[in-house]
C-alpha cells in the first residue's frame, strides 16, 4: 500500500457516567485518533492512552508527540508498510506501545478494506458471537453500586467486574454476593494493594470470584506469583503484561492463571495475536480488556475478541454505556443474552461518522506523504 496522508485528531468526548478506578476518575475523554489514507480509503486507529499517565506511562499528549515526531517518519520511510511490519518498523522507539498500537491498528484496518475481508478474518479470528461483561467503577455508595449491578444483569451481561481498592472491597463483595450468589463475578484492583495485604486478599476467596485482576504493582510478576500460591482464586494480570515475553514469564512463574489482553497496552494487533497464540498453546485463557474506547477502538476490540482463546467474557460492552453518540455507525449493541454479534462485512464492520468526528475534534494535524519523502 502507498500512504497518501496521515491525520491525527484529538477528540473531546464526555462519558455518560464518570468512571472511577483506584487510580482516579475519568469524565472527559481526550481520544486520539489516527487516520491513514491510501488510494481513497481510510484506515482508523485509536490510541488508548489516558488523559494522565496513571494506568501506564503514556498519556494523550505523549502519544501525540511520539506518533507525530517518531512513528510517522519511521513509517513513511518504508516502501511497503503494513500492520504486520510495524513492530519491526517501530522497534527503535522504546515503549510508547499505545502510540504504536494506534498507528499499527489503523494499517490493519486499512488492509482489511483493501483486501475486502472482515478485519477479524484478517487477524485469524473465528468467533461470530462474543460473550460480554461489564466493568463497574468505584461508586459513591453501596446503594449506587447495587443499582448499577442490577441494571447490567438486567441487560444480560454475562460477567460483572467490580473495581476495588482498600476500603471498597470485602463489604462491597459481600453485599453483591449475598444478593446474586450465582453470577460470574470478578474484581480489578489496578495495583491498589501491597504484599502486606496478602491475608486480606486471601479472604477474597470466600466470594468465589472468577479472578482478581492486577492486585499488586503494575510492573510485577514475582510478588504476584507469591500471592497466587496463597490464593484459590485465579489472578489475572493486566498492567504487567506488555508483550508475549511477559505473558510467557508470568505463566512460567505462575504469577497468574488468566491474562487480560488490551490492544493498546501490548502495542497493537500483531503482539496481541502473539500473546493469544502463546496462551492458547499453554492453556491460559484470555479476555479482551477495555480502556473506555470510542467506537473505533471498540470495533478493533471486537475483531480481536474473535480469536479462539478469547474464551472468557470481555470488558467490551455497548457504546451506550459510555457515549450519548458514538462515532461509529451502527453503534455497538449487546443482545439481551449479553452477546455481541460480530459484523461480517469487509473492514472493521462499523462506518466512521466523519461528520461527528469533525465536530468533536479539538486538535488536528495532517501529514501529507509528499512532505515526508
Ligand atoms: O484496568 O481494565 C482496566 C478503564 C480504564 C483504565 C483501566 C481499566 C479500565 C476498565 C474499564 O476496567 C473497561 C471498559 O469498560 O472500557
Ligand atoms: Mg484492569
Amino acid at each position: 500500500m502507498k500512504i497518501d496522508s496521515i491525520i491525527l485528531r484529538e477528540l473531546s468526548m464526555s462519558l455518560v457516567h464518570p468512571f472511577r478506578t483506584s487510580f482516579g476518575e475519568t469524565k472527559e475523554r481526550r481520544v486520539l485518533l489516527v487516520e491513514v489514507r491510501s488510494e481513497g480509503l481510510s484506515g482508523w486507529g485509536e490510541c488508548t492512552a489516558g488523559e494522565h499517565p496513571h494506568f501506564s506511562e503514556e498519556s494523550t499528549d505523549t502519544a501525540w508527540i511520539t506518533i507525530l515526531q517518531e512513528l510517522v517518519p519511521l513509517l513513511t520511510a518504508v516502501e511497503e508498510p503494513s500492520g504486520g511490519k510495524c513492530s519491526d518498523i517501530f522497534r527503535v522507539v522504546r515503549g510508547h506501545r499505545m502510540a504504536k498500537a494506534a498507528v499499527e491498528n489503523a494499517l490493519w484496518d486499512l488492509e482489511a478494506q483493501i483486501s475486502q475481508v472482515p478485519l477479524y478474518e484478517l487477524l485469524g479470528g473465528t468467533r461470530t458471537t462474543l460473550a460480554c461483561g461489564v466493568s463497574i467503577g468505584i461508586q459513591p455508595s453501596l446503594e449506587k453500586l447495587m443499582d448499577k449491578v442490577d441494571t447490567a444483569i438486567g441487560q444480560g451481561y454475562q460477567r460483572i467486574k467490580l473495581k476495588c481498592q482498600p476500603g471498597w472491597d470485602v463489604e462491597m463483595f459481600s453485599a453483591v454476593r449475598e444478593r446474586w450468589p450465582e453470577i460470574l463475578l470478578s474484581c480489578d484492583a489496578n495495583s491498589a494493594y501491597r504484599l502486606r495485604d496478602a491475608d486480606h486478599l486471601v479472604s477474597f476467596d470466600q466470594f468465589k470470584l472468577l479472578m482478581i485482576e492486577q492486585p499488586l504493582w503494575a510492573d510485577d510478576f514475582y510478588f504476584h506469583a507469591m500471592l497466587q500460591h496463597r490464593l484459590d482464586t485465579a489472578i489475572c494480570l493486566d498492567e504487567s503484561i506488555r508483550n508475549r515475553r511477559d505473558a510467557l514469564a508470568a505463566i512460567e512463574m505462575e504469577s497468574c492463571r488468566i491474562i487480560n489482553v488490551k490492544l493498546g497496552r501490548v502495542g497493537g494487533f500483531s503482539e496481541a495475536i502473539a500473546i493469544h497464540n502463546a496462551t492458547l498453546e499453554r492453556g491460559i485463557p484470555v479476555w479482551c480488556g477495555g480502556m473506555l474506547e470510542s467506537g473505533i477502538g471498540r470495533s478493533h476490540n471486537i475483531a480481536m475478541s474473535t480469536l479462539e482463546n478469547f474464551s472468557l467474557p470481555g470488558d467490551v460492552s455497548a457504546s451506550s454505556r459510555y457515549w450519548k453518540d458514538d462515532i461509529i455507525e451502527p453503534e455497538v449493541t449487546v443482545t439481551a443474552k449479553g452477546e455481541i454479534h460480530v459484523p461480517n462485512t469487509p473492514g472493521r464492520g462499523f462506518e466512521v461518522r466523519t461528520d461527528l468526528v469533525e465536530r468533536l475534534t479539538v486538535r488536528r494535524q495532517e501529514i501529507k506523504a509528499l512532505a515526508l519523502v
